[in-house]
C-alpha cells in the first residue's frame, strides 16, 4: 500500500500520471530479439567506435560493364545493371570469364586509403548478384575460377591490415546467382529450398570468419526480403556463430530479424545487432532517430547520388564534392556515429581519378583535424549554425569545427549549465572570447576568408549538469 502511495508521489513529482506509468509496456518475451541492452563496452567494440572514418568499397562483376549494357546506359545504381537492364543470370553470370583486373594493386588500395585517413575498410565479399572474391568452397561461382584467379579479399586484407586498417565484411544474404533463394516463402518446396540457402550463406560466413582471422566486423545487406524476415532465428544463429568464432565480431543491424520479422529494433524496440546501420546516403535525423537511447551507429554514404559499384558515366547526378562529405564525416562523428565512404573500383583494378582526387582532398584535412574526428562524439553542446562540436570519448577539449562562417565572424557559443569557455584558439592563435549572457557567449573570428573547415579548441572550466543527448537538435 506504501509502496503505491510513494509510487504516485513519484509520479506527480516526475509530472506522468500513475495510470501512464502502471500502463508501461512489459517487454515481451522473445527467442530472437536483441541479446542486450546499451552500447557495448568491450575493447573491440572501443576500437570500432573510436575509428568513426571508413572507406566503403563495392566491387565485383557489375564493375565490368559500368552501367551500359549493349550499348545503352542505365542510370540506375551500377551493381543493379543486371535487373536493370533485365539480363538473365546465365548472361550476367559469364562476366566471370571477363574478370581480370590486372592493374589491381592491394597496397596501392590500402595506401590511398590510410592517406586519405580511413581507420576501417568495408569490402563487399559478395553482392546481391552472389559472385564471391574469395574462393569459396561452397559455390564455383568465384573469383579463383576466374582468369585472374588470385584471393581479392585475401589481398585487401593483407594489404589494409598492414596500413593498420580494420577490415570488415559486407556480405549480401539477397542472392541472385543461388538457385535456392527465396523471396518468399510460399510453399513446402519452397521452404525446403531456402533452408538450403540458410544453410550456404551460414557455411560461407563461418568460411569468411575462420579463413580471414583479422576481421572485425560483418555489414549483412539484402535481408529485407519476406523470406528472411519469416526466418528470424536464423539472423541470431549466424550473429552467435560470428561472435563465437571471432570473439569481439561486430554485426549489424540490419544482418537481424526477431520472432515476429521486425527488422533492427526488435518488437520491444531495442537494437538487435551492435550498432543500427538503416542510414543509407542520408544521416540520421537527431531527434527523431536518436534522441530516445544512445547506441552505436554508422552511416553509409555514395560520391553520386545513388552509385555503388562503379558507373562509366556520372554525370546524370550531382557528384559530392570532398567538404560536403567532409561535413558529413564531422556532423557524424558529432552525432556520435561512423561515416562509410563508398568507393568503387574499376573493373580493370584502378580506383577513378575522381575518386583518388577526393580521397586526397579528405586527406589533407583530417591529417590536419583528425583528431577532432578520431576517438569523438556527441559534445552534450546545443548546436549552432556555424557547423559541429565534437568531444573525445577519453576526455578532453571541445572542438568547434565552422563550417559556414557568418559575414559577422561572430560565432555563437552557448555553453551546457555549469560550463566555463575559459579560451578559444585557432591554429594556435588566441580568439577573443566576449561573454554577452549567462553560458553565453561570441567567439570573435579574425577577418579572413577560408576555403576549409576551421577547427577552435574551447578550453573549458566547470562541469555539465546535464549530458542530455536530446540537446543535439539541428
Ligand atoms: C539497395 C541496396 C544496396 N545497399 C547498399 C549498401 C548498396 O550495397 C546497394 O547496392
Amino acid at each position: 500500500m506504501m509502496k503505491v502511495k510513494q509510487a504516485a508521489l513519484a509520479a506527480m513529482f516526475l509530472g506522468v500520471s500513475l495510470s501512464a506509468a502502471a500502463q508501461e509496456k512489459q517487454p515481451e518475451p522473445l527467442q530472437y530479439g536483441a541479446q542486450y541492452t546499451g552500447m557495448r563496452s568491450d575493447a573491440a567494440m572501443d576500437k570500432w567506435r573510436s575509428n568513426r572514418f571508413g572507406q566503403f568499397i563495392h566491387w565485383g562483376l557489375y564493375a565490368i560493364p559500368g552501367g551500359v549494357w549493349n550499348g545503352k546506359t542505365y542510370n540506375y545504381a551500377a551493381e543493379f545493371l543486371k535487373s536493370s537492364a533485365k539480363i538473365p543470370t546465365a548472361t550476367w553470370d559469364s562476366l566471370m570469364y571477363q574478370w581480370n583486373p590486372q592493374r589491381f594493386n592491394a597496397r596501392q588500395w590500402a595506401k590511398m586509403a590510410k592517406q586519405m585517413g580511413a581507420k576501417y575498410m568495408t569490402i563487399t565479399t559478395k553482392h546481391h548478384e552472389g559472385f564471391c572474391l574469395w574462393p569459396s568452397r561452397y559455390t564455383s561461382f568465384h573469383v579463383g575460377n576466374t582468369p585472374y584467379k588470385k584471393d581479392i579479399i585475401r589481398e585487401l586484407v593483407d594489404a589494409y591490415n598492414a596500413e593498420g586498417i580494420d577490415v570488415n565484411f559486407y556480405y549480401s544474404v539477397l542472392d541472385w546467382h543461388h538457385p535456392d533463394w527465396r523471396y518468399d516463402i510460399k510453399s513446402a518446396e519452397d521452404s525446403v529450398a531456402f533452408r538450403r540457402y540458410l544453410n550456404f550463406a551460414y557455411d560461407q560466413l563461418k568460411e569468411l570468419a575462420v579463413n580471414y582471422p583479422t576481421v572485425k566486423a560483418f555489414w549483412f545487406d539484402g535481408t529485407w526480403d519476406n523470406s528472411v524476415k519469416k526466418n528470424g532465428w536464423w539472423t541470431l544463429e549466424v550473429e552467435k556463430m560470428l561472435k563465437e568464432v571471432r570473439p569481439g565480431a561486430i554485426v549489424n543491424s540490419r544482418l537481424r530479424a526477431d520472432d515476429h520479422g521486425k527488422r533492427h529494433f526488435d518488437s520491444n524496440g531495442r537494437l538487435m545487432g551492435d550498432y543500427e546501420s538503416g542510414y543509407e546516403r542520408r544521416l540520421p535525423n537527431p531527434v527523431t532517430d536518436l534522441k530516445v537511447t544512445k547506441w552505436d551507429w554508422e552511416a553509409c554514404m555514395t560520391v553520386p547520388e545513388n552509385q555503388w559499384g562503379y558507373h562509366k558515366d556520372w554525370s546524370v547526378s550531382h557528384v559530392k564534392s570532398p567538404l560536403e562529405l567532409l561535413e558529413m564525416l564531422v556532423h557524424t562523428a558529432s552525432m556520435g556515429g561512423n561515416f562509410l565512404l563508398n568507393f568503387g573500383p574499376v573493373g580493370d583494378g584502378t580506383i577513378r581519378p575522381e575518386e583518388q582526387q577526393l580521397a586526397a582532398a579528405i586527406g589533407t584535412w583530417m591529417r590536419q583535424n583528425g583528431d577532432a574526428v578520431y576517438g569523438c562524439g556527441y559534445a552534450g553542446w546545443e548546436k549552432q549554425d556555424w557547423g559541429y562540436y565534437t568531444k573525445p570519448a577519453a576526455g578532453g577539449n571541445v572542438n568547434m569545427i565552422v563550417f559556414n562562417t557568418p559575414v559577422s565572424g561572430l560565432l555563437k557559443v552557448k555553453a551546457p549549465g555549469g560550463v566555463r569557455v575559459t579560451k578559444a584558439s585557432l591554429a594556435g592563435a588566441t580568439l577573443r572570447v566576449e561573454e554577452i549572457a549567462k553560458d553565453l557567449y561570441l567567439v570573435h573570428l579574425p577577418q579572413q576568408r577560408w576555403t576549409a573547415p576551421q577547427r577552435i579548441v574551447l578550453e573549458t572550466g566547470g562541469a555539465a549538469k546535464t549530458d542530455r543527448y536530446q540537446d543535439a537538435k539541428t
